[in-house]
């Protein structure tokens, strides 16, 4: 049997094994992904994002726990794209005490993402994990990544819904605040709304919405206003909320053409990333490293600019 055969038939080993091999890149991995493609399509894809130590991942957990005791029959993957994450593999995962019960869920399958050799990177490997998991047959998949500019807008990318996780006390709220994030939320969570100034985070939350879609109300009923919503994920408050506005934006898709245009944008991504980063390499392979080194001095020395620089790189005269 295939390892595509294996994945589809749902053979968590096969699957953990494969992942490996799509991480790093390798000619196996690459294989099986051509195989599964036409699978995929399927799964729910649901970004959690936002600063370090918000409560990304006790919301993930609490999240999936809710979700499948609401639904026994949809089975979800975690991704935590993230070193310092606590869904770091097996071992470490049973010590943690919060992540016990999912720990023994036959129908929750949690694996961390590291940057490894991949072409294109993270974004690139996180992107081909999530296709794996997806023609596994994981009707949800949570990604969660640490919110680090660039990252946010690529989970964005990479998700049907965005939920950004902030939480309160983590200096002005305001100033806490990127304007990029309210592009690419469609719910903003307030975590830790058992500490003092979650009113105030919520608050500022909602101004900033407010100016972000000024004329919201009533003009446009087919545009989506993003959600606040508060949660304790420490004490799992507030998540089922949070699960019936997920339905509610995953609705809201279907209804609105949204679902396929996410699903377009991500492939159309997924392709440019995937060309750009082949491109180069292609280009690495045949450009003699002298050859770089003495175009890039000229630059230094600005003989040449960097529209003459490239020239000569790309097409090997000077
Ligand atoms: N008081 C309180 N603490 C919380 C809440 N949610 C999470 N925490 C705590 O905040 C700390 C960080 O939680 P995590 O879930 O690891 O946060 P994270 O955003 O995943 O962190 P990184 O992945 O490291 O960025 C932990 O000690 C949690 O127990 C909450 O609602 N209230
Ligand atoms: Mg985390």
């Amino acid at each position: 049997m295939s390892i595509a055969e294996d994945i589809l038939g749902g053979d968590r080993l096969a699957l953990a094994r494969l992942l490996t091999q799509v991480e790093n890149d390798t000619p196996v991995g690459r294989a099986a992904l051509n195989d599964l493609f036409p699978h995929t399509g399927q799964a729910h894809l649901i970004g959690i994002t936002g600063s370090p130590g918000t409560g990304k991942s006790s919301l993930v957990n609490h999240l999936a726990r809710t979700l499948r005791q609401q639904y026994p029959d949809r089975r979800v993957a975690i991704v935590a794209v993230d070193p310092s994450s606590p869904f770091t593999g097996g071992a470490l995962l049973c010590d943690r005490v919060r992540m016990r019960d999912l720990a023994g869920d036959s129908g929750v399958f949690i694996r961390s993402m590291a940057a490894r050799g991949a072409l294109g990177g993270l974004a690139h490997s996180t992107a081909s994990a999530v296709q794996v998991l997806d023609a596994a047959g994981f009707e949800v998949i949570l990604i969660e990544t640490v919110g680090a500019g660039q990252s946010e807008v690529d989970i964005a990318r990479l998700a049907h819904t965005t939920i950004v996780v902030e939480a309160p006390g983590l200096g002005d709220d305001i100033q806490a605040i990127k304007a990029g994030i309210l592009e690419i939320a469609d719910i903003l969570v307030v975590n830790k709304a058992d500490r003092a100034g979650a009113e105030n985070t919520e608050r500022a939350l909602r101004a900033m919405l407010e100016l972000a879609h000024p004329g919201h109300k009533g003009s446009d009923e087919q545009a989506w206003m993003p959600r606040v919503l508060r949660t304790v994920a420490s004490q799992g408050e507030g998540i089922e909320a949070l699960v019936s506005v997920i339905f509610e934006h995953a609705d809201y898709l279907k209804r609105s053409a949204g679902w396929q245009k996410r699903e377009r944008e991500r492939i159309h991504n997924n392709l440019v990333n995937l060309l750009q980063s082949t491109l180069v390499a292609r280009w690495q392979q045949q450009m003699p490293p002298e050859r770089y080194d003495n175009i890039l001095q000229r630059l230094y020395r600005r003989e040449i600019s960097p529209y003459q620089a490239v020239d000569y790189l790309i097409n090997l005269e000077d």
